[in-house]
């Protein structure tokens, strides 16, 4: 199987390992510390504290539940595509995601939890996604907000993380930021098109997709840096480089001069360039929104799920198949 790893301890290697003495410990910490200061990389098989473990775990998998949800709401629009070449591109998007969540979910598994365990975690609700796939896809212009609005936001989250301390997710980064680069700028051609060449209808078509898309997508990064109970110790531990607020920022001023290129309006009446900042300010974001979503409260988070259950379910075959076929290629791999 692919993996992210140079080498990968078994599954519950972890939890094997016996309680080391508290001097030991305390040595092996005082390491993992110096190399984190230093900016090394940690591999797999390298000691590292369970908190940092459980952290990354939960980050790198929450991290390929949102690719593998996230395929739905483009999914959605692969039958109704405008044209052939605008639904071939739609197809390679949408199973690039699928290969992102692939990779992540190999990067986690080196991590010593199982990707059934992780799995399981989405589809009983434990495990989180990112909010912004429980928002619909009502329009053919909401692919092209996705593309241009939403991968704009991930490239800008996820390009300091190909620098995470954990090595197989800064490598497994590396790969995906080159692919989510083509999904935002197709997205961004998408639009332009219909705003250079569209009807008045079809240019309004995109103008409501930027409405709906803007706030959800500047929700993406999380909440502010004084609520993020997570970004003082993933900063720490170098799993983080970038804050929420900081990124946020850099993607709202970037994203301002490319909505004046494609000539749509952001619906926010307080953005405005501040010069003693050399920054846009923004109005206010409705962090209850953000809340409530991610509580599993929002637009489309049930059917988000449904649709994941239903996948796994009428997946059996395919998973009792390999199965079948794996066990029979041993004994012959074995006798050869
Ligand atoms: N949605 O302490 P904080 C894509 C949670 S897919 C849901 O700041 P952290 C694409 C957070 O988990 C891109 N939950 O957390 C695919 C935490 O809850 P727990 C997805 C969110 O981890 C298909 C709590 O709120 N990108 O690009 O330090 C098609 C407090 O937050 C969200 C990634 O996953 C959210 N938006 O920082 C198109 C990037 N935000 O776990 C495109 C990797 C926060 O303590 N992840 N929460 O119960 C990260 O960089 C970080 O995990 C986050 C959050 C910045 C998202």
């Amino acid at each position: 199987m692919y993996t992210q790893a140079m080498d990968t301890l078994p599954p519950d290697a972890a939890s094997n390992v016996a309680p080391l003495r508290s001097a030991e410990e305390a040595a092996l910490q005082a390491r993992f510390d110096a190399r984190i200061d230093a900016g090394d990389f940690i591999e797999a098989k390298d000691w590292m504290p369970e908190n940092y473990r459980k952290t990354l775990t939960r980050q790198i998998s929450q991290h390929a539940h949102s690719e593998i949800v996230g395929m739905l709401p483009e999914g959605n629009w692969i039958s109704r595509a405008p044209t052939l070449k605008r639904k071939a591109i739609l197809l390679a998007k949408v199973q690039d995601e699928a290969g992102h969540g692939l990779y992540l979910y190999a990067a986690a598994e080196t991590l010593g939890t199982s990707r059934d365990q992780l799995t399981q975690a989405l589809l009983t609700g434990k495990a989180k996604y990112s909010s912004i796939f429980n928002y619909p896809t009502l329009s053919w212009a909401d692919v092209g907000c996705i593309g241009w609005l939403v991968d704009g936001a991930a490239i800008m989250n996820q390009v300091p993380i190909c620098r995470c301390s954990y090595a197989p997710y800064a490598r497994a980064m590396i790969r995906i930021c080159r692919e989510e680069s083509f999904h935002q700028r197709q997205g961004f051609e998408s639009l332009l098109t219909i705003m250079t060449q569209g009807t008045a209808a079809q240019k309004a078509m995109v103008q409501a997709a930027v409405n709906r898309w803007w706030w959800p997508t500047v929700m993406m990064f999380g909440p502010p840096d004084d609520q993020s109970p997570n970004s003082a110790q993933s900063m720490r531990w170098g799993i983080k480089r970038v804050s929420n607020d900081e990124l946020r920022q850099k993607f709202i001023d970037a994203a301002v001069e490319q909505a004046r290129v494609l000539g749509v309006t952001l619906p926010d009446p307080d953005l405005q360039w501040n010069a003693a900042r050399g920054a846009h300010d923004h109005g206010t974001i409705n962090w209850a929104e953000f809340w409530q979503v991610i509580a599993g409260d929002g637009p489309c988070n049930r059917e988000r799920l449904a649709a994941r259950v239903d996948a796994w379910e009428e997946g059996a075959w395919v998973r009792e198949a390999a199965l079948a076929y794996a066990q029979k290629q041993v004994p012959e791999a074995l006798a050869a």
